[in-house]
């Protein structure tokens, strides 16, 4: 049981726990000063470097707070007890005296506010930039027409299924520790945990993480309570668990989103896209998490091209601390809100340039690749047009009309909204990444161990978290080897059995994971062929592999794969000059480039203008994600995706009270999730254009969804409001804030 902050920002005069740790059951009470000196802070994954040169400010990120609390759930003490109820209640009685401190939870405060760490006088992280700002002015001094729009995108709490969990457990006798965590990185938790924090040898520590309930982004990182747990486990010489309940994982799990943008487009008169800029604030939180620092730059504003070939872009990012959760990815991470601005802006400069939604898409899509964008990017493969053609049939935009009048003889009001995204998955080349500020490498790492009797055990890097590998990835080499896919199993999420793994986030899995089973694949292939050849008495090149039989070229000479695979195992008839016996390769895969998914969904929505009210009628969504390898899973993707996404525009807010720094939606009551009958049922589509980088020409469709889909719900809100003087909004569409803006205009 963790004693948290109940303030966003004090400093902690004295803690006295003299009293709980007397209470029954209570094994013992850790605070910050059992901690100094032990451990290292939580450390962040992603140097962002200044536009003056200097690295972004670090501040330190302690396990439990030394001396200050920096915002509402902050960790204060740790209590072990034999039960949990006996921990509760031994962490109410620990005695905190705080001076409050004022609090900053905007951006706009903190720039003014008092400041969270003294590495940060000004609360400002970081100034990061990309692109050409002359290149930007001049097209902005001598374009025929201008459209901008201040926009914000609102935090999000991300509520997987289950909340955050941990069991640490120390082994005297071997000076093992075993962690059980709900981490969709096991490896990379276990990196950061020994070589930053504790100071272990990587190999003492096993992390096994193969269930965790759903994660959506905000299980990636190294949490405090993990490296706690682990910690202590020694130092009282017991197994700890702990358990978030929700209460706690709206306070404490990374939240996603919170920017507060304005974005320029400048267009000539035919309304071609001329050059764009932006500036964003980017809001990180209290402390910078795992990956925080990448969020608003490396995966956002590099994005900013989107499928337009617009000649130059230039983007700004300030990034501050605030008295809030910190921030990190979650689902889309950066994508969303690069494709959030540009979305709308491209909708409100057709509305400007009187052209309609689709138009002004078509007139600026790419339609050559490999396309380098003014962003750094390069897109490798796609096909902008066709996918919007194929939107709009499913969308039945030919009957929109009807569907309107239809609505309005309701009293209703009705709106279409276009999005057309592009997100780039797979966090490509590791040297690149690197050069970027990336400390970690982005490679995968899958193994491939064939049994003597022919069935396979594929253990992969990538994690699991309901995105079906066990059957997706059992398909791809049951596919290869031709043989059954029941006689696959995949392992992933334990250190203890999988030999690397980078985990999973930036629905990189099929395409970097996938990729590196497949290069297993062709060495166990390689290896299987001349056992063959030895076998069928042939010559290695002559050696043919298909649907699970080795046929020496241009005869009825064949094996099945299983006599192979049992030949190196019982090598009795064997190359043991030339061949080790066995079936069994690692490979490691650091792919050469992003994958580039990409599609258009359009939105239909009803308003009632009485009650504010939205109700999304149609949603028609067509994505091209290359090569797919199961329909049904790929589908379940892009559902899960699209209602994370249109819960963000219509329904989910994170509000903290500006003046006191509370949580205001702290659980379920106030923080509206979405349900399936907030949904009609979607109209999916694909336009396929195979990754050319990767062995499966797959690219990533995990976060597609939740990445294409706010702008489109957001359009066309404002497409059925601006009958009524409505001209500018900002997610959620709540029916309160539908309704106010409808008085407003009305004012
Ligand atoms: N797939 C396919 N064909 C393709 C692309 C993918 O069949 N062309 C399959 C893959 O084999 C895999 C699934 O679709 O089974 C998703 O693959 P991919 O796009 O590679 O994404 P990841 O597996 O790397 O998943 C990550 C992504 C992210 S970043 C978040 S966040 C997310 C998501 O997936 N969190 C999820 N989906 C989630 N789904 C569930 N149920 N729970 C989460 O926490």
């Amino acid at each position: 049981m963790f004693v948290r902050s109940p303030h966003a920002h004090a400093t902690i005069n004295s803690i006295d726990a003299a009293a709980a740790a007397a209470m029954p059951g209570v094994v013992r009470i850790f605070t910050g000063k059992d901690l100094e000196g032990q451990m290292g802070g939580l450390p962040c994954g992603w140097l962002i470097t200044d536009t003056d040169g200097q690295p972004m400010k670090e501040p330190p990120h302690p396990v439990l707070a030394q001396g200050k609390v920096r915002y509402v759930g902050d960790h204060v003490a740790m209590v072990v007890a034999e039960s949990l109820q006996q921990a509760k209640d031994a962490a109410e009685a620990v005695v905190v005296d705080y001076t409050p401190l004022s609090a900053a939870v905007t951006c706009e405060q903190a720039k003014s506010g008092a400041a969270l760490h003294a590495e940060a006088q000004d609360n400002h992280c970081y100034k990061w930039a990309i692109g050409d700002k002359a290149g930007v002015d001049a097209v902005f001094a001598s374009a025929a027409h201008i459209t901008k729009l201040d926009l914000t995108n609102n935090r999000l709490v991300p509520n997987p299924m289950e909340p955050r969990a941990v069991v640490g457990q120390y082994n005297r006798a071997s000076d093992e520790y075993t962690l059980h965590v709900a981490n969709q990185n096991p490896h990379v938790e276990r990196l950061l945990m020994t070589a930053f924090v504790l100071g272990l040898p990587e190999h003492k520590v096993r992390v096994i993480a193969p269930d965790v309930g759903g994660g959506f982004g905000s299980k990636i990182y190294l949490y405090a309570e993990d490296v706690a747990v682990t910690w202590a486990s020694k130092q009282i010489n017991r197994p700890i668990k702990w358990t978030s309940d929700r209460s706690e994982a709206f306070l404490s799990d990374a939240h996603g989103r919170d920017h507060v943008s304005t974005a320029e487009m400048a267009m000539d008169a035919e309304g071609h896209f001329l050059g764009l800029r932006v500036h964003t604030d980017a809001n990180l939180g209290a402390y910078l998490s795992t990956f925080a620092t990448a969020v608003p730059t490396i995966l956002y504003a590099t994005l900013l091209a989107g499928q337009y070939k617009t000649p130059v872009v230039y983007a700004e990012v300030d990034a501050y601390f605030t008295n809030t959760a910190p921030v990190d990815a979650y689902r889309g991470a950066g994508r969303p809100e690069a494709t959030y601005l540009l979305e709308r802006l491209v909708t409100r400069c057709a509305w400007e340039m009187g052209l309609s939604q689709a138009e002004i898409r078509r007139r600026n899509f790419i339609t050559e690749f490999p396309y380098q964008t003014p962003v750094a990017l390069q897109y490798d493969i796609g096909d902008y047009h066709a996918c919007l053609d194929e939107a709009e049939k499913l969308a039945d935009v030919a009957g929109y009309a009807a569907r309107k009048a239809a609505t309005e003889a309701k009293g209703l009001l009705r709106g279409v909204g276009y999005s057309s995204y592009i997100e780039a998955c797979g966090i490509a080349p590791s040297n690149i990444a690197g050069a970027l500020g990336a400390r970690a490498g982005l490679f995968e790492c899958g193994e491939v161990r064939v049994h003597p009797t022919g069935s396979v055990t594929v253990f992969t890097g990538s994690h699991s978290h309901g995105q079906g590998h066990e059957t997706t990835f059992a398909q791809v080499v049951a596919a290869r080897l031709g043989i059954d896919v029941d006689a696959v199993d995949v392992v992933h999420g334990d250190t203890g059995r999988v030999p690397f793994g980078m985990g999973t986030y930036g629905s990189r899995s099929i395409s970097v994971g996938g990729a590196a089973i497949m290069r297993a694949l062709d060495r166990i292939e390689a290896k299987a062929k001349k056992i063959a050849a030895h076998l069928m008495e042939a010559s290695d090149d002559d050696i043919e592999f298909a649907n699970g039989n080795f046929t020496v070229k241009g005869t009825d000479k064949t094996i099945p794969f299983a006599q192979v695979a049992l030949t190196a195992y019982v090598p009795h008839n064997y190359p043991l000059d030339k061949l080790e016996p066995g079936l069994n390769e690692t490979a490691f895969y650091d792919p050469t480039n992003f994958t580039f998914p990409a599609g258009t969904y359009i939105c239909e929505v009803e308003i009632d203008p009485n009650t504010g009210v939205v109700r999304v009628d149609r949603f028609s969504a067509v994505d091209d994600f290359g090569t797919i390898i199961n329909p049904m899973i790929v589908e379940g993707q892009v559902h899960g995706g699209l209602v994370q996404g249109i819960g963000q525009a219509l329904l989910e807010n994170c509000v903290y009270d500006t003046e006191t720094g509370q949580l205001l939606t702290g659980s379920f009551q106030d923080y509206a999730m979405p349900r399936a009958d907030d949904f009609p049922e979607f109209k999916l589509g694909h336009v396929c254009t195979p990754c050319t980088h990767n062995p499966l020409g797959t690219k990533g469709c995990g976060e597609a969804g939740a990445i294409g889909s706010p702008p489109a719900v957001i359009n066309a809100v404002l497409d059925a409001l601006q009958p009524m003087g409505v001209k500018e909004f900002d997610m959620p569409a709540t029916p309160a804030r539908v309704w106010a803006a409808i008085q407003a205009a009305k004012a």
